[in-house]
């Protein structure tokens, strides 16, 4: 799959066409919206409304959509855990037992002192009943500490509940066997792991790019039949961009 930049930045891209050609053509079957968190808070309605049509056009195209709420600077799933609270009690009771929405609660915890144990695990303690209420089965994706890298402690000491599965993230250009190691460990205990972002850049998510590194992990996913999520489906000008910054955003007739 895909995900879209910060919506906050890059929604123009995010039409009904585009997403029916990355489905028809490119052949995506999930597609991740990131809703940076602080961008929220600052600004709720209209991020959510847009949220809310890109979900819907994904559920009309019969793709799977990842609500990602996309914390980064604010390092600590905990920050905004109130109007974290709120958005998924709206949106599960909105989306509620729909197949194709799938809930990712929190982007990447970071920050030394944010731990498995003492934060990322009893912030989703919180949020996922709130989703399990309005939607029992829904798949939900947990963020893991270090920007979706430390695996070990969630795999020591996962969650009690079914149908989660907990996200690694990599760039090709920095992350290699360390990490790759850390899914071995994770699913020699059963943990299940979805790759919610990745990208072929170095972690800066600019610069060069590394193919190879790149064809190498995919390989590795396949072998374990692990999902991945490609960064991103923008036009910003930068490495990690799917689309070039003067891609004609408002041609509706545009192939991508
Ligand atoms: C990057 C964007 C960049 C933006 C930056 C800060 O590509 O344009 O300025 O975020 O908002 C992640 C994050 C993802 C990053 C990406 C590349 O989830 O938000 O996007 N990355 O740095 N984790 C590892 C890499």
């Amino acid at each position: 799959g895909l995900s879209s930049h910060g919506i906050q930045w890059f929604p123009e891209v995010l039409t009904y066409n585009n997403l029916k050609q990355l489905k028809e053509d490119w052949k995506i079957n999930v597609f991740r919206i990131a809703m940076y968190s602080d961008a929220y808070v600052a600004n709720p309605d209209s991020i959510k409304q847009k949220l809310i049509n890109t979900v819907n056009d994904c559920i009309n195209l019969d793709m799977y959509v990842i609500i990602d709420w996309h914390i980064l600077a604010d390092n600590n799933p905990n920050t905004y855990y109130e109007q974290a609270n709120t958005f998924f009690e709206e949106i599960s009771s909105m989306y509620s037992n729909n197949p194709n929405v799938i809930y990712e609660i929190c982007n990447e915890p970071n920050g030394n002192n944010i731990t498995w144990n003492n934060e990322v695990k009893p912030y989703a303690e919180k949020i996922i009943p709130t989703i399990r209420k309005n939607s029992p089965k829904s798949l939900i994706i947990v963020g893991t500490p270090d920007w979706c890298k430390q695996l070990k402690p969630v795999a020591d000491n996962p969650l009690e509940f079914k149908n989660i599965a907990y996200s690694c993230h990599f760039y090709s250009g920095t992350h290699g066997k360390e990490l790759q190691d850390n899914i071995d460990y994770a699913l020699n205990k059963n943990i299940c792991i979805f790759v919610s972002e990745c990208g072929l850049t170095d972690a800066s998510g600019n610069g060069n790019k590394y193919f190879n590194e790149f064809d190498s992990w995919i390989n590795f996913l396949n072998n374990k039949n692990i999902s991945w999520i490609f960064w991103s489906f923008a036009n910003k000008d930068e490495s990690s961009s799917i689309l070039s910054p003067n891609f004609p955003i408002n041609d509706s007739n545009t192939n991508i």
